[in-house]
């Protein structure tokens, strides 16, 4: 008896940073399940999701998402997470000049430790700036040039609110994946632990 042999399944991993509250748990939770967490966890260490990206029988793709914390206090522990990734989701807030630096750091880091991973510059939280009194800290322009300086796509502008942007940027990076050279054996090979935080009064300073 001789039965068709099922094709491998690609896989590719994906690392996602940026500054603490940034949103990029949020993000995932979006991603993954279609909907908006306002309370949400500091991230310790960090936390994987895997989820198949489709575009036809032939053209599919498992992304293996790791998110890390962006508490400064586990820069180090980050690291560890770079190796093999294939796409990295640096993430700013759009409202937040500290945020923007710190994705700076992220790249640098990037570029020293896994130089060919492709970095998609995110600007988060879009949704806020139709709130009164709220303002754009990041300049869109700088946030081009940065991307420019660092070979990255982008900026994506997403709201995890919303969902606006957030399926564009996931399929861009499985369509960079698939065409890409992915290894088909990135596993996952930790787990999650969450602490619990107060960060919904940052980020709902106007009316749902
Ligand atoms: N208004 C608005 N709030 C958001 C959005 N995305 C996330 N938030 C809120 O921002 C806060 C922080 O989100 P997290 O996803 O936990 O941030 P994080 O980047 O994972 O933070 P760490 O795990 O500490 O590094 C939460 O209260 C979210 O509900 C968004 O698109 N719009
Ligand atoms: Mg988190």
């Amino acid at each position: 008896m001789f039965g068709r042999r099922t094709p491998e399944l690609k896989v590719a991993k994906v690392i996602l940073l940026g500054a603490d509250n940034v949103g990029k748990t949020t993000l995932i939770v979006r991603w993954n399940s279609g909907h908006f967490e306002r309370n949400t966890y500091t991230t310790i260490g960090a936390a994987y999701t895997a989820k198949l990206v489709s575009f036809s029988e032939e053209e599919k793709i498992q992304l293996n998402v790791w998110d890390t914390s962006g508490a400064e206090r586990f820069d180090s522990l980050t690291k560890l997470y770079y190796r093999d990734a294939q796409a990295a989701i640096l993430c700013y807030e759009t409202v937040s000049l500290h945020s923007f630096d710190r994705a700076m750091f992220w790249a640098n880091q990037l570029k020293q430790h896994e130089p060919s991973c492709r970095i998609f510059l995110v600007a988060t939280k879009v949704d806020l700036l139709e709130c009164d009194g709220i303002v754009e800290e990041v300049p869109q322009q700088d946030a081009l040039t940065f991307k420019q300086k660092i070979g990255a796509r982008g900026p994506y502008r997403i709201s995890s609110k919303t969902g606006e942007g957030i399926s564009e940027l996931f399929d861009s990076i499985a369509l960079h994946c698939l065409t890409g050279t992915c290894p088909s054996s990135v596993r996952p090979s930790s787990i999650s632990i969450h602490e619990q935080s107060d960060k919904e009064s940052e980020c709902f300073s106007c009316t749902d």
